[in-house]
């Protein structure tokens, strides 16, 4: 009782947030117990909270609210490891701030454009992310984002919802058919070849870019262009699947919209970086692009007002893998990862 009086009052004192609320037990346990403690900045889905529960001293955040830099240092004081989302950001300078027990931040994302990794292997920490398990669930995001887009389905919700809908003829609200059409594909890993399955049943021709050429078993078909420039002509459909890296980071500008089909539909389910907002707004407005479907923005969760305003956007909150079967799976490999580590295993997802 003693010892669990004491650790309270030292989180409290570090200024550690939520130690007022019914986690007290939960936050009490790494000051008792041999196991490792995890910092969790995130609510986990229920069965990964079950595991994470059951073979770590957990520190969670039951409000689910977004730490601060600041808040999340403190927090992670005497921490051995973190288990953040792409919501928190680790930069040089947070990784110079972090207590030194932190040794491991096993992500709970693929996308890991949120961690300096050079940063991290300068500090000594290790990170991994978690591939794989949110393939389909994101390339089914994106065939929502292509059919929504290009069939106007947020304009038509809005106005049903709205109660606007007065009265229908056959130059009523028409979009552009997915079907048949050309599909050009920008980083065909993991996700961009699931959504190339998908859209293959649209009997969609595919084109892709890619720094490698995938092997034919993996192509299926799908036309190989060495250079963006050239595949960007081509595409009825682009859809972004990169990281996000110093060679992509704003790739989609002005110059490469503009070497584009008139009346192409982008679709971004990656990162909002990889997109020149002005550029993007400047297409949609012009009529270049008939319309865009987005999951992920710059800026997040603040997403372009300019974007918002323009009829043809169809909007997703970067629900890409949002579904309960693949947010268990993240989170499974995430405690896999951090399993491995503890045990002096290498961790099958490390990326610094
Ligand atoms: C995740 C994602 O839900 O894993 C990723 O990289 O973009 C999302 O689908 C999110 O990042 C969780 O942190």
């Amino acid at each position: 009782m003693e010892k669990r009086a004491s650790a309270l009052d030292t989180l409290r004192s570090l200024g550690v947030p939520h130690i007022e609320t019914e986690l007290e037990e939960e936050t009490m346990a790494d000051a008792t117990s041999g196991k490792p403690t995890v910092l969790v900045t995130r609510r986990l889905p229920d069965a990964v909270h079950d595991r994470l529960m059951r073979d770590y001293d957990a520190r969670l955040n039951p409000e689910d609210r977004l730490y601060t830099k600041d808040a999340l240092i403190r927090a992670a004081e005497g921490a051995d490891a973190i288990l953040p989302c792409h919501t928190e950001h680790f930069t040089e300078e947070v990784f110079a701030s972090l207590p030194k027990s932190v040794r491991i931040i096993a992500n709970f994302s693929v996308g890991y454009d949120h961690v300096d990794v050079a940063a991290a292997k300068k500090h000594g920490v290790v990170v991994t992310n978690t591939p794989e398990v949110l393939s389909d669930a994101t390339a089914e995001t994106t065939i929502l984002l292509m059919l929504g887009a290009a069939r106007r389905a947020g304009e038509g919700e809005r106005l049903v919802r709205s109660g606007g809908w007065k009265d229908w003829s056959p130059a009523f609200m028409v979009g552009r058919a997915v079907t048949g059409k050309r599909l050009g594909i920008l980083g065909m890993g993991r996700v961009g070849q699931a959504v190339a399955d998908l859209a293959r049943a649209f009997r969609m021709e595919i084109h892709y870019h890619n720094r490698a050429r995938l092997s034919p078993d993996k192509e299926q078909g799908a036309v190989w262009h060495d250079s963006l420039n050239d595949m960007l002509p081509h595409c009825d459909f682009l859809s972004l699947h990169c990281n996000v890296t110093e060679e992509t980071r704003g790739i989609m500008n002005a110059a490469r919209f503009a070497l584009l089909p008139d009346g192409a539909v982008l679709v971004n389910a990656a990162r909002g970086a990889v997109v020149d907002d002005d550029a993007l707004v400047d297409a949609l407005e012009s009529g270049k692009l008939f319309a865009a479907g987005i999951d992920a923005y710059n800026n997040e969760p603040n997403v372009d007002k300019r974007l918002i305003a323009l009829d043809n956007t169809f909007l997703l909150p970067h629900v890409g893998s949002a579904n309960r079967e693949t947010r268990d799976a993240m989170g499974f490999r995430a405690l896999d990862n951090l399993d491995a580590f503890f045990a002096g295993r290498e961790p099958g997802d490390r990326v610094a």
